[in-house]
Formats: structure tokens, C-alpha cells, sequence
């Protein structure tokens, strides 16, 4: 990465200092840290590589970007003063609402004077004798911390694939996942669509309003379920408010943290009408909450097969031409790739405008001056959009130079898929934590009450190792074992291993194949409370001289 120098003056910010916490990102889970931080009496300095606070939210502007989960949700709760003045408009957030709502937090809780963006993290380095990390930046800031924590979020490291070519394009091309903040005008353009993920469905029936012709370049059909957005209503909005803490509370309770309606029962229990009529009602409700038709979804392939089949029909009904909805038809496992929430989509392969080209089984061969060739075939185009996802969950720790203990990185210890205790904390690096890492349920969860969840064990531990005098805290090697072979297990009883999902790192070539969230919430809660009132179990907890210190790290 190129090192962009900047001085003091335009940063706002001193290069050197001396933090209790060095926070990693912006985000919603860097900017709740730093507030919590801050509230217990640390110092904490936040490092941001985006030119606005934000994260996901502030990169990912392309049209039609919103969340798949309902605005009364989708945000935080640890201030009652903050979720009953904040007025969401619509039922599915749409970016720029979020975005605007993350700068409220900035401003409402004074974040930005502790917060330097335009700063890539490039390097954190364990200094075993002084039990400090250092940290290094793009803007040539050195400064040292205690406590590091990185916040740099799971779906944060854009994967562009190394299409042959790539560099030749004469047009413009996008990634969904850093689109220009003055937006992209597609208008009487020929624009190709790579990818038919989350990204790419919710872009792809705006685009295709806007350009002369719209080639999607699909590899995975994937299963998307209408959202029906629309105005919040305010009633609705009142009545939640009304009863905040009690609707968090209960929906901390569910799987997955979101007020979803699960039905215990198995698909193939009933009769083939009932099972209709469920998948009815979910798909008129519209959005993940189809994921909690039956118990079994993700459990039996046979129970599966009853909701890939509904939704097939769905598609043949909504797509005219035979031929194309055949193609858009998902073959994989329903669910075992984060399913998609729409607006149109599936409709929008009605258009005469809009060209879907299978590249499951002749790949992009080339990308060239003028577009791109499949199977010998020339697609002009004026203009890409890499809709190919990220390096998610890892990509962005393993970017930065993290050394931990005699100088190891997290590269290396990473090296056969990541290891962490409980998703926070990983052998050899000490004193250095990773909010909603992989290990724990983060992004199969709603991720702001996770990444809460997050912040507030790392705030207690912090704070109980600075009252306890100890200095350094790391996981044991046995703990960390034990509980990368309990996510392991535990997602080998599900179908969810069963696709090439970014779950399991498979849409990067090279990553190791491990299935990285932890399958297990709402228990992970429970157990990462029980760890701290047991006085950390699974971690070491170091005090002493410096000698005996380095004596210990180096146990
Ligand atoms: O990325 P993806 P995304 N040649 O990885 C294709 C969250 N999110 O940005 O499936 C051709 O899902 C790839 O094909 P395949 C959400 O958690 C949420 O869309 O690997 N195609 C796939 O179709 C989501 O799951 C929201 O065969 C290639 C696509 O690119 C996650 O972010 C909105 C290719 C990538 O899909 C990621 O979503 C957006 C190649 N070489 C995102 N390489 C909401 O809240 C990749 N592809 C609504």
C-alpha cells in the first residue's frame, strides 16, 4: 500500500502518541468502542481509512444500497436517549439514512476529536518488554497502545478477481463496495453487472433503469426474497419505542438476534398445503424472516428442497421468458449462502434492455479495451461493476502487519483458516482484540447488537484488567482449541458447508476452507459471560515487572 503522507495540520491530529486503546476503524463498531473507551476513563485514538465516519455504510454507496434488516433494529441500543430521538423513515433503511445516522452518533457523543480518517492502519507491532503494541499508519502516525482493537469489520476487504485483462478496460469501472461519493451516472451507457450476490441484486434493477443496455454476468443464481419496503410507519415506530428495551430484550433471545418468528416445527412434518401456506405468508412479508419457515431448513436437505422448490416457482412466475428463468433458478442449498432481499429483481430480467449471461460453466475469459469476452463471445460494454463480494471476515485484519508474540504474525498463525477464542481474541497477540471476528456469531446475526455484545466484553475485560493490576491479557492455546473445534463442529451438523460460500472463504482462491462465523447465538452470550465471571477462563492474565512479564508472554 502506498504510504500518503500527511501532516499534523491537515489531520487534526499529533503523529506520535501514547493510547490506553488504539481503535481500528470508524464504523459502527469503532465508533461504539471509542464511546465506551472513553467512558470508562481510557485514552483511545481511532484510526479511519474512509474520509468520513461510517464503515460498511460509508464505502458501499451504490444504488440501491440498504439493509436487509428492519430499521427499528438496525441500530444501536446503548442509549435510550439516542434510539427514541432518531426518527427511520423507511421499513429497510436505505445507505445515505444509515450513513446519516452514524454521523449523528459522531457528532451526539463528540467522537470525531478522537478519530483521525484518511488513515490506513498499516501496521500493529507487540513490544513484549514494554507490553504495548505499536501502531504505524499510512498518514506516518507512530503511536503506541496498551490495548489494540481492531474494528475493521467482516465484509470491509473488496475482492476484484484477477480477471485476465482487467487493467485494459478503457470505461470506468466500479466496485459495489468502494463507490464514488459523487455517484455514477449510467444513463444511455452499456454497462456490465459481474456477480449476482446481495450487492449486485440490489443494484442491478436500478442500473438496468438507467443504461442503454445492462449485461449481468451471473456465475451462482442466487435465492432472493422481496423486502416490500416502504414508508416506516409511524405507528409502528411509536409503538416500538414505546416498549424499546422489552422488544431488544426478546430479540436477543432469538436465534440470530433478530425479531424473527421461528417455527419449530419440521417441513416435512405437515402436510404439503400447510408448508404452502407458510412460505406464502413469509414470502408476502418479505425479507430473512423466510429463513424461520422451519426448523429444519438448514438442517435436513430434504426439508431444503421444499423451499428451493417454492421459490423456483416464484421465479417462473416472475421472470416471462422460460428460458431465462431457468437460468436464474438457485441450484445450491437454500440459505447456505446469506439469502438476498430484493426490490424487483427478479423482474427486471423482463426488460429488453437486460442480457443474462451464464459464466458458471465458460467463465470470463478476458476483460478487454471495450468489455469482455465469454465463450469467444464480445460484450461491449461502456462501463463494470464488480459486484464480486469481499474477503470477508479476515480480509481486512490480515491486510494490516499484525505482529504479535517473538514477532509472529497473524499471517502465519492464521495460515490454515483463522483461530481465535470466542471470535476476540487469538493466541500469540496479546492485549489485542477483534470486534465480531471469526468465531463468533457476528454476520450471522443482526451485527449491531453483536458488535454491542462485542464492545462491552472488551470495555469489562480492559477494565478488569487495568483494576486488577494486571497488564496483559491473552487466551491459552488450550481454550482457543477447544473452541475453534466446538464452531467447527457445530457448523458441520448444519448444510451450511455445503456451498461455496464467502462463509467458508471459498470465493477467494487460496483461503482456507473453514467455516468462520460461529453458529451459536444466543448461548455465545451466555458463554462469553459465564468466561469473565470466572475471571476470564481460557485467558492468561500477566502482571509484574518487566522481566517476569516477558517470562510470561513468552509461556
Ligand atoms: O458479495 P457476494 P456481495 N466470476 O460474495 C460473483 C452483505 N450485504 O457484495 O456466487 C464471476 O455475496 C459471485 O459468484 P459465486 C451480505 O451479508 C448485505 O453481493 O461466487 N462471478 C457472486 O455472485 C452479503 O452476503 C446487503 O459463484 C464472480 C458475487 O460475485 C455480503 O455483504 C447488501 C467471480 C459476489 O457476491 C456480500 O454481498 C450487500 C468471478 N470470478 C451486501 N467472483 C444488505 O444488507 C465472484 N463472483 C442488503
Amino acid at each position: 500500500m502506498a504510504k500518503v503522507k500527511l501532516n499534523a495540520m491537515e489531520t487534526n491530529q499529533e503523529p506520535g502518541g501514547d493510547f490506553d486503546v488504539v481503535i481500528v476503524g470508524a464504523g459502527f463498531a469503532g465508533l461504539y468502542m471509542l464511546h465506551r473507551m472513553r467512558g470508562l476513563g481510557f485514552s483511545a485514538r481511532v484510526f479511519e481509512a474512509g474520509s468520513g465516519v461510517g464503515g460498511t455504510w460509508f464505502w458501499n454507496r451504490y444504488p440501491g444500497a440498504r439493509c436487509d434488516v428492519e430499521s427499528m433494529e438496525y441500530s444501536y441500543q446503548f442509549s435510550d436517549e439516542l434510539q427514541q430521538e432518531w426518527v427511520w423513515t423507511e421499513r429497510y433503511a436505505s445507505q445515505p439514512e444509515i450513513l446519516r445516522y452514524l454521523n449523528h452518533v459522531a457528532d451526539r457523543f463528540s467522537l470525531r476529536r478522537d478519530i483521525q480518517l484518511n488513515t490506513h492502519v498499516l501496521a500493529a507491532t507487540f513490544n513484549e518488554t514494554a507490553g504495548r503494541w505499536t501502531i504505524e499508519t499510512s498518514a506516518g502516525n507512530r503511536v503506541s497502545a496498551q490495548f489494540c482493537v481492531m474494528a475493521t469489520g467482516c465484509l470491509s476487504s473488496t475482492n476484484t478477481p484477477n480477471f485476465k485483462g482487467r487493467s485494459h478496460f478503457a470505461g470506468p469501472s466500479y466496485h459495489t463496495g468502494n463507490w464514488p461519493q459523487e455517484g455514477v451516472d449510467f444513463i444511455g451507457k452499456r454497462v456490465g453487472v459481474i456477480g449476482t450476490g446481495s450487492s449486485a441484486v440490489q443494484c442491478i434493477p436500478l442500473i438496468a433503469q438507467q443504461a442503454s443496455h445492462l449485461n449481468v454476468f451471473q456465475r451462482t443464481p442466487t435465492y432472493t426474497i422481496p423486502a416490500h419496503n416502504g414508508p416506516l410507519d409511524p405507528e409502528v415506530q411509536r409503538e416500538v419505542k414505546a416498549n424499546y428495551a422489552n422488544f431488544r430484550a426478546y430479540n436477543k433471545l432469538l436465534p440470530s438476534g433478530l425479531n424473527i418468528r421461528h417455527n419449530e416445527a419440521s417441513a416435512l412434518a405437515i402436510p404439503k398445503e400447510e408448508r404452502q401456506h407458510e412460505y406464502e405468508e413469509r414470502w408476502a412479508h418479505g425479507g430473512l424472516p423466510f429463513l424461520g419457515a422451519f426448523a429444519d431448513l438448514l438442517f435436513s436437505k430434504e426439508a431444503n428442497d421444499t423451499a428451493a422448490e417454492f421459490i423456483h416457482e416464484k421465479i417462473r412466475s416472475a421472470v416471462h421468458d422460460p428460458v431465462i428463468a431457468e437460468k436464474l433458478l438457485p441450484r445450491i442449498v437454500f440459505g447456505c449462502k446469506r439469502p438476498c432481499v430484493d426490490t424487483g429483481y427478479y423482474q427486471t430480467f423482463n426488460r429488453s434492455n437486460v442480457t443474462l449471461v451464464n459464466v458458471s460453466s465458460s467463465p470470463i475469459e478476458e476483460i478487454t479495451e471495450n468489455g469482455l469476452t465469454v465463450k469467444g463471445k464480445k460484450y461491449e460494454l461502456d462501463a463494470i461493476v464488480f459486484a464480486t463480494g469481499y474477503d470477508a471476515m479476515t480480509g481486512s485484519l490480515l491486510k494490516i502487519d499484525i505482529r504479535g508474540h517473538c514477532g509472529r504474525s497473524l499471517k502465519e498463525a492464521w495460515a490454515e483458516g483463522p483461530r481465535t477464542y470466542l471470535g476476540v481474541a487469538t493466541v500469540g497477540f496479546p492485549n489485542l482484540f477483534t470486534i465480531t471476528g471469526p468465531g463468533s456469531p457476528s454476520v450471522l446475526t443482526n451485527m449491531i447488537p453483536s458488535i454491542e455484545q462485542h464492545v462491552e466484553w472488551i470495555a469489562d475485560c480492559v477494565l478488569y484488567v487495568r483494576d486488577h493490576g494486571f497488564v496483559c491479557i491473552k487466551p491459552t492455546l488450550a481454550a482457543q482449541d477447544a473452541w475453534v473445534h466446538h464452531v467447527n463442529s457445530v457448523a458441520g451438523a448444519t448444510l451450511f458447508p455445503t456451498c461455496n460460500s464467502w462463509y467458508l472463504g471459498a470465493n477467494i482462491p487460496g483461503k482456507s476452507r473453514v467455516f468462520m462465523p460461529y453458529l451459536g447465538f444466543p448461548p455465545y452470550v451466555q458463554k462469553c459471560n459465564d468466561v469473565a465471571a470466572k475471571g476470564y477462563e481460557g485467558f492468561v492474565l500477566i502482571r509484574g515487572n518487566d522481566g517476569e512479564r516477558h517470562a510470561a508472554l513468552s509461556r
